[in-house]
């Protein structure tokens, strides 16, 4: 297998860490077994867990303002799985990729596989894109793609998703994600009922031509880029939706496409009680999609995200088989640190959850005791569980302290002398 870091690089830095991090594990592993927890369990499930990075990711983001690229930006999707595998490595988090279909320019898909074969990845979810115009499409989607007026544009929209399957199914990915920006600007502009039916009209068509053993995601988000009205914007509208399609049909939650305040653990709840969870989108937010680190400004939000994800695991929910994967836009980090964060901050909420006493707090809730139903969340959420996350990555072959690593490694610095600069410029992607 190719190793984009030099595997010295990783033990030297690990030979540092290691004690440390042995004496840490067991004084953790001391503290919980006093609460009845058997560390090498969580530890298990925490090393058994992955999560997707998106392809578009490791690239510098930017907002409809500028983008900043930073020194060695990926030019190509061969480089940015190199990116990817980075992350993979260092973190032994995040073993496979979900793409984005035209951004990642994928014509030699014999090649694309044997580069993620090479690197150890797999291909995730395939993300299709109708909010955008391509050079030379026939049809614009400045008024709409799956929802359109204009059948023309509905069937060229379906045609790309169809597309994307068929990439797909060359990579092994088993899911397609469709997120549309279809919507409109004015009151009156656009008639809500029936652009629903001709979105659910086109995505039966998609649906139609998914391969049995896959999954389609539909992913809403309450505004943006149409700022009156959009086709997709709640998880009710993504309820009905998979309810129309079908089995295969279900709903992905971006945790950045709610209203400030939303219940978004909630809406987790409901989807997995009705089995219509397909996956998610982490990332974080501030007031809208803002696309910022997995838990840099919530993570207890995130906690209790995965505390209904647990709750789910632990009584082996009927139909439970989220899709786990990252969305993120990164104008001001090293992408590849931004990624390797937000794994293990996804990581770190999944070991927490894994802490709650869940029959202490069926009891509470039971007893209507909301205090101390509230303290049991939260014994587990303030616990530092790192010694149990950078334990899983060291067993697993990663790095103790991926960023630390990554950042001796000089790996940044040897693909800027490769790639060439690129300049910034206006308007960015999401
Ligand atoms: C839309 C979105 C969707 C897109 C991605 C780039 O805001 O979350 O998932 O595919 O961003
Ligand atoms: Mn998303
Ligand atoms: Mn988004």
């Amino acid at each position: 297998m190719t190793e984009m870091i030099s595997t010295s690089v990783v033990e030297a830095e690990n030979a540092n860490r290691r004690d440390v991090l042995r004496r840490d594990y067991e004084s953790l592993g001391e503290r919980l077994a006093r609460r009845g927890i058997d560390i090498d369990a969580v530890k298990q499930r925490v090393a058994a867990y992955g999560v997707a990075v998106p392809s578009w990711g490791v690239g510098t983001g930017g907002t409809r303002f500028a983008r900043f690229p930073g020194l060695g930006e990926p030019r190509s999707i061969f480089d940015k799985l190199e990116d990817c595998s980075v992350i993979q490595q260092l973190t032994r988090a995040t073993p496979t990729v979900s793409l984005h279909i035209p951004w990642d320019k994928v014509s030699d898909l014999k090649a694309l596989r044997e580069k993620g074969t090479a690197l150890g990845l797999g291909f995730d979810a395939m993300n299709s894109n109708t909010f955008s115009d391509t050079p030379g499409q026939a049809h614009s989607y400045k008024f709409g793609s799956l929802s359109h007026t204009d059948a023309a544009t509905r069937r060229q929209a379906v045609e790309h998703n169809l597309e994307c399957i068929e990439i797909g199914k060359e990579l092994g990915s088993k899911a397609l994600t469709v997120w549309i920006g279809d919507g409109s600007n004015f009151p009156g502009q656009s008639n809500f009922t029936r652009a629903f039916e001709r979105y659910l009209d086109a995505m039966k068509a998609v649906y139609a031509a998914l391969p049995d053993d896959w999954r389609l995601f539909t992913e809403h988000k309450m505004y943006e880029p149409a700022f009156y009205s959009t086709v997709v914007q709640d998880w009710g509208t993504n309820y009905l939706i998979a309810q129309e399609l079908g089995p295969k049909a279900f709903c992905l939650v971006d945790l950045g496409h709610h209203a400030p305040n939303v219940n978004i653990e909630m809406i987790v709840a409901r989807l997995i009680q009705f089995k219509k969870l397909g996956g998610f989108h982490f990332n974080d937010s501030k007031y809208g999609d803002d696309d910022l680190d997995t838990g840099s400004i919530d993570p207890y939000r995130l906690f209790l995200v995965f505390n209904e994800l647990v709750d789910a695991e632990v009584r082996a929910a009927d139909g439970f088989n989220p899709a786990h994967m990252l969305d993120q836009s990164h104008n001001v980090t090293d992408p590849i640190e931004s990624l390797m964060t937000s794994a293990m901050e996804v990581g770190r909420a999944y070991a927490q959850a894994l802490l709650v006493d869940r029959r202490a707090l069926e009891g509470y809730q039971q007893e209507n005791d909301a205090l101390m139903a509230s303290e049991t969340l939260k014994v587990a959420f303030r616990t530092d569980v790192e010694p149990i996350l950078a334990m899983a990555r060291f067993e697993n072959g990663g790095a103790i302290a991926p960023v630390a690593t990554y950042r001796t490694s000089g790996y940044r610095m040897k693909v800027a002398a490769e790639r060439p600069a690129v300049s910034g410029g206006g308007g960015g992607i999401v």
